[in-house]
């Protein structure tokens, strides 16, 4: 790893001595390191990414939405004299936001963000509220992004009925011969799947408008501070593209409510925590408020549950195809994860009522 590492660095515009690196984080789709340099003396770290080029298909379409954003929010971020609010890319020695390596690997470096973490399961309604004012915040700082409309960097990401027509296609070639495991989980999906359009379509009627969003709002991807717990910086912007708040707001949800970690496999630990969910969606409103319609909010506990389900749909439909798209651990991962995902969903359908009322009184 450190000799391709050092390589990898050579493409970029790097100062001082490379020392070492290592591996870093638990993200499901790229490889990410974490090198460190000698500046004349100085140790400083940063983030070498390898981006997943069978996830996403145009990486250098990728790097040219993740720059305008980071210059976007590291401007708004040196304003309020804050050095760790936004990722600062180093430019490629080519002076291209990211590099290509022999093999074809596209790779990007960036300053890596001290004395900050991530948390990849929630603990404390305090930490849910800050997180989701940061996600919040993150929509509200690119409302006026200027500039063409971002690209599409996975297109339908967000398509629910297009990930359930996938895992139907997924079923049906059964490829790795696990659907006769899977009946309850697949029927479970189906029963649900006629409401899954319903953003879709008030947005295609003009009801819900499109913006950019992060769309991958994951709980760990947002750095906390060591020892305040403050927001600090959102991260993971590969998929950050036009899409619904919804799609955010659910993935706050889905990844923020549970006590539970996303494969745990006692279910009799995963089940949406209400204070959490009222800590969510005070701190989202807290930064949102100022530009969200009422019809965007009117939806944002729908979105918990579409999302959750979603993301248990593409869980399953990997499972069934045989472990191609998600990096696992264990045969059984996307199984496990699909539970989970399944299980929140059925626990987010019995508080529905109450967190319609939460929201209707806030
Ligand atoms: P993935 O798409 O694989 O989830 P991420 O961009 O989320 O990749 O990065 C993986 C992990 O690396 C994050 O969860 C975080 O812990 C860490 N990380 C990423 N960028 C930075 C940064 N600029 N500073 C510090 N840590 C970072
Ligand atoms: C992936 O990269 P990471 O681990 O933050 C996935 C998300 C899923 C998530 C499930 C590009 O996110 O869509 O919700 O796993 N990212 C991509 O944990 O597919
Ligand atoms: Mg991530």
């Amino acid at each position: 790893m450190k000799q391709d590492l050092s390589t990898i660095a050579g493409l970029f515009r790097m100062h001082g001595l490379f020392v070492a690196a290592e591996p870093y984080g638990t993200g499901h789709i790229n490889d990410t390191s974490k090198a460190t340099f000698d500046q004349s003396g100085t140790p400083v770290h940063y983030i070498f990414q390898r981006i997943n080029h069978n996830v996403f298909k145009d990486p250098a379409a990728v790097m040219k939405n993740f720059s305008r954003v980071c210059a976007h929010l590291g401007a708004r971020a040196r304003a309020r004299g804050d050095a760790r609010g936004a990722i600062d890319l180093i430019a490629a020695k080519t002076g291209e936001s990211f590099a290509v390596d022999g093999n074809g690997n596209f790779w990007r470096a960036y300053c890596f963000i001290e004395n900050a973490r991530t948390f990849d399961v929630i603990e404390s309604a305090a930490q849910a509220r800050l997180a989701a004012q940061a996600f919040g915040r993150f929509q509200c700082e690119l409302v006026d992004l200027p500039g063409e409309r971002l690209i599409d960097t996975i297109p339908d990401f967000h398509n629910t009925p297009k990930r359930i027509e996938a895992l139907e296609r997924a079923a049906s070639a059964d490829k790795a011969g696990r659907l006769k495991e899977v009946k309850k989980e697949f029927d479970f999906i189906m029963a649900r799947k006629e409401e899954c359009g319903i953003l879709l379509d008030l947005n295609a009627k003009g009801e819900i408008p499109e913006r950019i969003t992060h769309n991958d709002t994951k709980l760990n991807n947002v750095l906390l501070d060591s020892s305040t717990g403050e927001p600090v910086c959102v991260i993971d912007l590969d998929t950050v593209m036009p899409g619904l708040v919804h799609y955010d707001f659910g993935d706050m949800v889905r990844t923020s409510t549970s006590p539970a970690m996303e494969d745990e496999k006692d279910l009799s630990k995963v089940f949406m925590q209400f204070e959490m969910f009222e800590a969510l969606l005070r701190g989202y409103l807290d930064s949102a408020k100022g530009f969200l319609t009422p019809a965007e909010k009117h939806y944002l506990p729908f979105s918990g549950k579409l999302i959750t389900l979603e993301i248990g749909t593409r869980f399953l439909t990997d499972y069934l195809e045989g472990d191609v798209y998600f990096k696992i651990h264990r045969p059984e991962h996307n199984l496990d994860r699909c539970r989970t995902q399944l299980k929140l969903v059925e626990s987010i359908e019995s508080q529905y009522d109450k967190m319609m009322k939460l929201l209707e009184s806030l």
